[in-house]
């Protein structure tokens, strides 16, 4: 009978086995092992970054060391690392070394990208407001200071909470900070309690300083709340509570709700759309029946900036009681379920025209108009953006359908009809090539809007 190999190994050989077995065993076990590793993260300036790995031992202790383009972190001692206000320092590899009594284990490498385009603000009371739901959010310069302003209404129902929200209006110092308005500064205005998603600006008596209206609870069918707000600006920076009429006192509860001039003769009426009894499923239209006010309506057409204007502001100086003063108006489509006109609407009082005319194109083109007279839809072009990639061939920034007639001079007093174009390309744009291209004389050129 052939005897087997194990019992012809030398005592040695069988010592040396079980050592090898006995150390691979009891490093399998003790060896920290990462069950989670971290994961790369891209986040902007004055962001919290945070790091977690996890990780599991039979031989624990564990403790943890985070290390930042390896070199060690003070106080990073915890299975998570968090970092605060991260700036582009912070950025680059992260990785925890994890060890027990045995040994230690490297985690994955994860890189923190810090993008230089965003700051994340953390401070300002805007973004420590925490009642408000679900709701619309409405900018306008209702101190004309010429810093655009934002009032935020709730709509507590949509998240499941009952009764009414708060609102909140947040002053803008122009510099980028915000500061929560109380009762104390604007009046009652701080303290109204809705359940809305509405709410838009809007100077419906034309003396200049913007209105609020907010529409009535849009889902509960409770009755105290259930009338429009309005709210009148007094012009000192409060405002006092309308109380007299119809659109604040009748119960109703408004899904959408426009301040809108819908017969242009320059006062904005109010439509709103009902959505509980009594009016369920109609629309209640209010006609503004105006006043001796002044007004002024500008409609802006864009070439080289988007055809709508959107974004576009327009601001207007005007003398009001004696007092010079700026308004600005963003042209906005506006917020959820309230979407605007893309009219610029300016009260003016008592004034006669507006001194100073300024549209701030997004193209970045500035334009302005003086002694615009008041009471009028006045629609405003963007000045035509011309180049000449070789001599005498002109390119017209426009979009499609626009006609334009050229005309040259050589002397910027006299000018010659040459041409009518008309772009009619979808993407815009229209071109014009001179055939007759002086020798050594100059030309210029210009693009007339028809
Ligand atoms: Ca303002
Ligand atoms: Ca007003
Ligand atoms: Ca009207």
């Amino acid at each position: 009978m052939k005897p087997s190999n194990r019992l012809l190994l030398p005592r040695f050989k069988v010592r040396l086995l079980l050592a090898l077995l006995l150390t691979s065993a009891g490093s399998a076990l003790a060896q920290p092992s990462l069950t989670r590793q971290p994961t790369n993260l891209s986040l902007s300036i004055g962001a919290t970054a945070t790091f977690r790995a996890y990780a599991t031992t039979s031989n624990g202790p564990m403790t943890y060391q985070w290390r930042h383009q390896d070199t060690p972190l003070l106080n990073a001692t915890n299975a998570m690392l968090t970092l605060s206000n991260i700036q582009l320092a912070d950025a680059g590899v992260y990785l925890v070394a994890v060890s027990d009594a045995s040994g230690t284990t490297n985690s994955a490498p994860a890189l923190l990208d810090v993008d230089p385009t965003w700051t994340k603000i953390t401070t300002d009371p805007i973004v420590k407001e925490y009642d408000i739901h679900w709701g619309d959010a409405a900018w306008a310069d209702y101190n004309n200071d010429g810093a655009l302003d934002v009032f935020l209404t709730t709509a507590r129902a949509s998240v499941g909470l009952s009764g009414f929200g708060p609102v909140a209006l947040f002053r803008n110092d122009g510099a980028g900070h915000f500061t929560k308005m109380t009762t104390n500064e604007v009046g009652s205005l701080a303290a109204a309690r809705t359940d809305t998603y509405v709410c838009c600006w809007g100077d419906y008596d034309n003396d200049g300083w913007l209105d609020l209206y907010i529409s009535a609870n849009s889902t509960i069918a409770t009755g105290e709340n259930r009338t429009e707000l309005l709210y009148h600006n007094n012009g000192d920076g409060t405002f006092t509570k309308v109380t007299r009429g119809s659109p604040v006192n009748e119960l109703g509860a408004s899904f959408g709700g426009w301040l809108i001039d819908v017969n242009r003769d320059g006062f904005l009426d109010l439509v709103t759309l009902q959505v509980l009894a009594p009016d369920h499923g109609s629309v209640r239209y209010y006609r503004n029946n105006g006043s001796s006010n002044a007004w002024l309506c500008v409609q802006c057409v864009g070439t080289a900036s988007p055809r709508s204007a959107t974004g576009t502001k327009v601001r207007v100086k005007a003398t009001i009681r004696g007092k010079s003063m700026w308004q600005l108006r963003v042209i906005d489509p506006g917020g959820f379920a309230n979407a605007q006109n893309f009219t610029a609407h300016f009260g003016l009082g008592d004034a006669t025209n507006v001194d100073v005319l300024r549209i701030e194109w997004t193209s970045g083109r500035v334009q302005e108009l003086n002694n615009v007279p008041a009471r009028q839809y006045l629609t405003v072009t963007e000045p035509a953006a011309l180049s000449m990639p070789q001599p005498g061939e002109l390119h017209i920034q426009c979009w499609q359908g626009m006609t334009y007639r050229i005309e040259s001079s050589t002397n910027l007093l006299t000018w010659e009809s040459r041409a009518t174009v008309t772009s009619t390309n979808l993407s815009g744009g229209a071109g014009w090539t001179d055939s007759e291209i002086p020798g050594d004389t100059a030309r210029f050129y210009r693009a007339v809007k028809q």
